[in-house]
């Protein structure tokens, strides 16, 4: 394809969307982050993998072990890189223009955008992105949870769509409702651009 389509991947503690806390994740949800990889990786073409792009911080905060994230070309955005293919798994790429057209002739199905937050405000800044997989998460404690990262998420310019939208874009074969793990209970939603 010769623009794939490029979708924002993010889990945020609602109402301020919150997604970072000292460089890492408020919370940790095991099932939430299956479900993350689940869909980063799955493609309905087996001679195709999908792309996820991300922030110099975020593959940071990402444990060396995990990363480069399997079954996907990773890339990773630095002012300060040089755009440069690492080997088969990484590319470093200078700004977001520069990172879709690096994986332009690499067998890409969909590109997902995995954070951090400066990172997905240049996107949507960019107008290149065309959905928003979002994880709407809430706190079922009194206890307020510490963040100083949040997503900028204007819900007007976006619209939701429905759950049997939502599964047949994300591949998944049933998705519950109202999902609960450790202190939270979440949503999983997609929404399209207005
Ligand atoms: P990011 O991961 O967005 O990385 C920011 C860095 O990316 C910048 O310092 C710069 O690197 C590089 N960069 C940013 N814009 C551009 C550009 N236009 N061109 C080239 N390079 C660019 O960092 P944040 O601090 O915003 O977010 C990290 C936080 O988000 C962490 O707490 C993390 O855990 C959380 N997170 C949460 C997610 C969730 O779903 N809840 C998902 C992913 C992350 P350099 O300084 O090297 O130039
Ligand atoms: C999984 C969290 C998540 N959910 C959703 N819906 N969208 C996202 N973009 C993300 C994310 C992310 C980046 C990230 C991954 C941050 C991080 O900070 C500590 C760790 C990981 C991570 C951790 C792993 O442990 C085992 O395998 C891992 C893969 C990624």
């Amino acid at each position: 394809m010769s623009q794939p389509v490029v979708t924002i991947i993010v889990a945020a503690l609602k109402p301020l969307y919150g997604i970072g806390y000292k460089g890492s994740l408020p919370w940790r949800l095991r099932k939430e982050m299956a479900y993350f990889r689940r869909v980063t990786t799955r493609t309905v073409d087996p001679s195709l993998r999908n792309a996820v792009i991300m922030g110099r911080k975020t593959w940071e905060s990402i444990p060396s072990k995990f990363r480069p994230l399997p079954n996907r070309l990773n890339v990773i955005l630095s002012r300060s890189f040089e755009n440069k293919i690492i080997d088969d798994d990484v590319l470093h790429a200078k700004s977001v223009q520069d990172s879709l057209r690096l994986i332009k002739d690499k067998n890409i199905e969909r590109v997902y955008v995995i954070g951090g937050a400066e990172i997905y405000n240049e996107f949507i800044k960019s107008g290149l992105v065309d959905n928003v997989l979002l994880t709407e998460i809430e706190n079922t404690e009194e206890e307020q949870l510490e963040m100083d990262t949040f997503l900028k998420f204007d819900a007007d310019q976006w619209i939701k769509s429905s759950k049997s939208d939502l599964i047949e874009f994300t591949g998944e074969e049933a998705i519950d409702d109202d999902i609960q793990e450790n202190k939270f209970s979440y949503n999983y939603t997609l929404w399209s651009k207005q």
